[in-house]
């Protein structure tokens, strides 16, 4: 099985991406041949600084190492360093319509109370589906909130082999079953999100632990006492004990029954010490690396080699199958 999977250097990663989307990275690579991307092409979407995003970019992947994805099993890269990402987008995009990118939910929400929409931003979904399609991916591990533009990838896969001829794999999404949908610590019915300008939502991968417990005090609860899973009448206390049971690795079933009459100060309390203990390991690695951001590079710069190598296959198939005129023909 192959697996192709990535994230944005849009700012500090956190909780949300690690529980969604990174711990799945690394639980897929013992079994599955993986490449894992820093999406750097997906940050330029919305207007960044360069200073930034070439630091942030190389944050990503110093995560992506620190969290324990093996670069001798996972082939980690950065997506503009693999041209045929965007090459691949821009055909995708001629077999796209209009409406179909429209009705995305991610774009409506970003795109809400904007002047200067980009183009970019429009066609951030094909340009997702270039990335797995690139590379015959048969299964995408991703947090919930990206579920409707890997539909969206599948339809376009299934367009293309039906008007070219059998060309991609149809992948397959692969959501855990906890840990998909991590919620803003401030408002439970957003998920936790890095461009949230309320810093409060969300616990960094790599904060400070004063800073943790601060926030995990400050985060908002719901009424009554009761420590309760109940994600309609109680989302927001439903969301924390998520984050506590996949930190300490025991069930919400445990949790509730510890914390049922204990109130929230001291439920929020443990809660805190389960994340820094969850954190400090990756935080000390994550240190190491930004130390050595050479190995870093050079794990970079071999990744975009085999990355390369496969997206050039498939390109050289996809050109020949829409009808351009090869240099040689
Ligand atoms: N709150 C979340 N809960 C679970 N999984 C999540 N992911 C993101 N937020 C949550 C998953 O993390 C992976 C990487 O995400 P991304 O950075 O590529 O883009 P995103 O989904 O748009 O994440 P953010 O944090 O909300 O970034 P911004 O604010 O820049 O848009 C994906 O697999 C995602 O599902």
């Amino acid at each position: 099985m192959r697996v192709f999977s990535g994230v944005q250097p849009t700012g500090a990663l956190h909780l949300g991406n690690y529980l969604g989307a990174l711990t799945q990275f690394v639980r897929l690579q013992e079994d599955a041949e993986c490449l894992f991307c820093v999406v750097d092409l997906h940050a330029l979407t919305v207007p960044r600084n360069p200073v930034e995003l070439r630091r942030e970019t190389l944050q990503v992947a110093s995560a992506y190492l620190a969290c324990g994805i093996d670069p001798a099993h996972a082939t980690v890269f950065v997506q503009s360093h693999v041209p045929e990402h965007a090459e691949l987008a821009w055909i995708l995009g001629c077999i796209s319509t209009f409406g179909e990118l429209g009705r995305m939910t991610q774009f409506k929400d970003k795109s809400q109370n904007e002047h200067n929409v980009s183009l970019g931003l429009f066609a951030y979904p094909t340009l997702m589906a270039a990335d797995i399609l690139l590379y015959q991916a048969d299964a995408v591990p991703i947090g919930d909130d990206q579920k409707q533009h890997l539909e969206l990838c599948r339809d376009l896969t299934q367009r293309f082999n039906a008007r070219f001829g059998p060309t991609f794999t149809l992948p397959e999404p692969l959501i855990g079953q906890v840990g998909g949908r991590i919620m803003s610590l401030q408002d439970p019915v957003h998920k936790m999100s890095k461009s949230d300008p309320d810093s409060n939502s969300r616990i960094g991968l790599f904060e400070p632990a004063d800073i943790i417990r601060q926030k995990l005090r400050r985060a908002v609860t719901d009424t009554g006492r009761e420590v309760r899973f109940d994600q309609e009448v109680k989302p927001a206390v439903s969301n924390l004990l998520e984050i506590f049971s996949l930190c300490s690795g025991e069930t919400i079933a445990t949790l509730e029954a510890r914390y049922a009459d204990s109130g929230y100060a001291r439920f929020k309390a443990d809660l805190a010490e389960a994340v820094i203990a969850k954190l400090e390991p990756i935080q000390a690695r994550y240190r190491e690396y930004q130390a050595a951001e050479d190995v870093v590079r050079v794990t970079l710069r071999q990744g975009a080699e085999r990355a390369a190598a496969l997206a050039s296959e498939t390109m050289a198939t996809v050109r020949e199958r829409v009808g351009l005129l090869g240099p040689g023909d």
